[in-house]
């Protein structure tokens, strides 16, 4: 894994200015992957490198049968500022076609985060702007700094929410709260996120890594697939009918009542004893 980035790092001295740094770094806690966004001078907002950088770390987890778990940060005071504005800054008449980097790279990006196959924690380190904020909304569990706050910054610069905002925002929000938080792009504190239901928990910031460490490392010593399946389950309860979602709630059961998972849970409830969960699907 990534041993030329992790040992940049690690001793930064020694690399210098000879090399770039690395947009995205990412290491092994346990059987959990920490990756960590970082262009920390731009907010960790994203070109088209930590867009690549991104997608490899992702890829990278996925293929790893040892990784049942996922922890996304950034370096820095900022979690991420969405696209980096600097490469937009055209004028004339050289307009850029955001329907293709889109299409390119934000939309597969929250497809991927959706479709992990172990669960993903995101810990909001510092404000969260622009597809930033959407992208972090896109992770199972969501913790965030105190000090962090969310802003779905598009309509200063003329734009709509994307990277799943218009779909995840009235989900978690409410509509009248997605509504006024779009078209003001004023900040949501991360206590009324959570308040609002839109995140898990603000935690004190010198606090937020263990925290989110602490949640990582159950879910990685959970049942994967069965944690993989509740997220499917609950996604697919938004356009579902009942009658729908109680057949695929059967289908589901009767797939992880199958499993070596659930034998152990049970036989390690009947033991008093914690259970070992081992299985993954493959990714
Ligand atoms: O383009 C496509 O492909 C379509 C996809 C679009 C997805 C999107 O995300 S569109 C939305 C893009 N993001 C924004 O509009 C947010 C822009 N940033 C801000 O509004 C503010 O920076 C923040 C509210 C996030 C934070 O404000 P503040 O006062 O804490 O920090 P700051 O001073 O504004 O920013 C610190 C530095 O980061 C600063 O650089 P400097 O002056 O120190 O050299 C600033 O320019 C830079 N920075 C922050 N955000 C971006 C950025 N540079 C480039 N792009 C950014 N998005």
């Amino acid at each position: 894994m990534g041993s030329d980035r992790e040992a940049q790092a690690a001793l930064p001295g020694l690399f210098g200015d000879a090399m770039e740094e690395a947009p995205i770094l990412s290491s092994t806690q346990g059987k959990y992957r920490v990756i960590t966004l970082n262009r920390p001078q731009r907010l960790n907002s994203f070109n088209e490198a930590m867009h690549a950088a991104l997608r490899d770390a992702l890829s990278d987890a996925t293929r790893d049968p040892n990784c049942r778990a996922l922890l996304v940060t950034g370096a820095g005071r900022g979690f991420c500022a969405g696209q980096d504005l600097s490469d937009r800054n055209v004028s004339g008449g050289n307009r850029p076609d955001l329907g293709q980097t889109i299409g390119t790279f934000y939309n597969p990006l929250i497809k991927t985060i959706k479709s992990m196959p172990f669960p993903t924690v995101c810990a909001v380190n510092g404000v969260a702007a622009g597809a930033g904020a959407n992208i972090a909304l896109a992770f199972d569990i969501v913790v965030a700094a105190r000090s962090a706050n969310f802003i779905q910054a598009f309509s200063k610069i003329a734009l709509i929410p994307d990277s799943g905002g218009t779909w995840s925002l009235p989900r978690l929000a409410g509509a009248a709260r997605a509504r006024a938080l779009t078209m003001l792009a004023e900040p949501l504190s991360a206590e009324q996120a959570e308040s609002w239901g839109v995140i898990w928990k603000a935690v004190d910031d010198t606090a937020l890594m263990t925290e989110a460490g602490k949640i990582c490392e159950q879910l990685a010593n959970g049942p994967t697939a069965a944690l993989v399946e509740i997220r499917r389950a609950l996604d697919s309860a938004e356009t579902n009918t009942l009658e729908a979602q109680l057949e695929h709630e059967r289908t589901v059961q009767s797939q992880l009542g199958a499993a070596d998972d659930y034998a152990e849970g049970v036989k390690a409830f009947m033991e008093k004893r914690a259970a070992h969960f081992s299985t993954r699907k493959a990714g």
